[in-house]
């Protein structure tokens, strides 16, 4: 019998989840606990951190799950590895459900960098309007920088001051390519930071940035440890299935 476990906090993996649950698979939905409150999911759904590599192999062995699914987003990184060590650990099967990187079309002026840091260095030093579609983890290196008017991007609203002076949107997305000219026009955006997303949710923005001839820094992907990968929700329920066949 499967009982699947899906780290989560993507559209693709809520997506999987829909598929999950019209499939009656017995399955577990886990969100990190980073937004309040995350989407709703048709699976039992837990919320927080397990407690390290370790405690996400004694919920493995404690819940019986026989077939983990990391459909977390690509710069989860600290999430994926723990789930290579547990899956390891515990023999339990592990696929990860990742969408490709954007490829820089004609039209796109990127400048790619290997982390924020670099972001920061890429950024001109005369004063200009800079859009960062990083989130809320990872502003701090931009402090750096303060002659710039920032424009940050949350999915809540801000708990404690910001390293920098910003103006904050507050918004989940997914986003969409109107929304996205409207507000870089309007704010005479002249530079974004994004990070290597990857899918749907996010590309907007650098749909909009082609448009308008803005340069987007774009922080490229942590490395991951090597793990099997897909990229569709379908074969992620093959490989489910091709279990389920085999008595798994
Ligand atoms: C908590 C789950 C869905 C899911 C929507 C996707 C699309 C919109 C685009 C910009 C970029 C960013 C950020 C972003 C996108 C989708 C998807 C995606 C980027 C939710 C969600 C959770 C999170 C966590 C949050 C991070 C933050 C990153 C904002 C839910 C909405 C910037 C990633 O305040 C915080 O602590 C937020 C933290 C991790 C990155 C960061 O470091 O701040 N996502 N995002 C998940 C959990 O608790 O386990 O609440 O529903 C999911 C989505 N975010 O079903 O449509 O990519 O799938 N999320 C990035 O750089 O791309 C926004 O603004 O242009
Ligand atoms: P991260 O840095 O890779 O993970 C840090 C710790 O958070 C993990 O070690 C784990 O804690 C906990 N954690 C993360 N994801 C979890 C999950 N799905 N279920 C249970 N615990 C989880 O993770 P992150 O980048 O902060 O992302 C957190 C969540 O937001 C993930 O669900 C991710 O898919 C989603 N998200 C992230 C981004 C992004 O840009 N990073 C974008 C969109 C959505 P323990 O060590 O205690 O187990």
């Amino acid at each position: 019998m499967i009982r699947a476990l899906i780290l989560g906090g993507t559209a693709d993996a809520s997506l999987l989840a829909a598929e999950i649950a019209r499939a009656g698979i017995d399955a577990v939905y886990s969100y990190g606990g980073r937004t309040r409150p995350p989407a709703d999911q048709p699976l039992p759904t837990r919320i927080g951190g397990f407690g390290g590599v370790s405690g996400l192999a004694d919920y493995i062995r404690r819940e019986g799950i026989t077939h983990v699914i990391d459909a977390t987003h690509p710069f989860a990184a600290e999430m994926s590895r723990h789930a290579v060590e547990a899956c390891a650990d515990t023999n339990a099967p592990l696929i990860a459900l990742e969408r490709a990187p954007w490829t820089r079309v004609s039209g796109d002026n990127w400048i790619e960098v290997a982390d924020v840091n670099a972001a920061v260095a890429a950024l001109p030093e005369v004063p200009t309007n800079v859009f960062l579609a990083i989130g809320r983890q990872h502003i701090a290196p931009f402090a750096a920088k303060p002659q710039h008017a920032y424009t940050l991007r949350f999915v809540d609203p801000p708990e404690a001051s910001l390293p920098f002076a910003a103006d904050v949107i507050v918004s989940r997305g997914p986003f969409t390519l109107d929304g996205e000219l409207e507000m870089l026009h309007t704010r005479g955006i002249a530079w974004i930071v994004a990070r290597n997303s990857g899918g749907d949710g996010a590309r907007a923005k650098i749909d909009a940035a082609r448009m308008l001839g803005l340069p987007v820094i774009m922080i490229s992907r942590p490395e991951l440890p090597e793990r099997q990968r897909v990229e569709s929700v379908t074969d992620v329920m093959q490989w489910l299935g091709h279990s389920a066949r085999l008595g798994a």
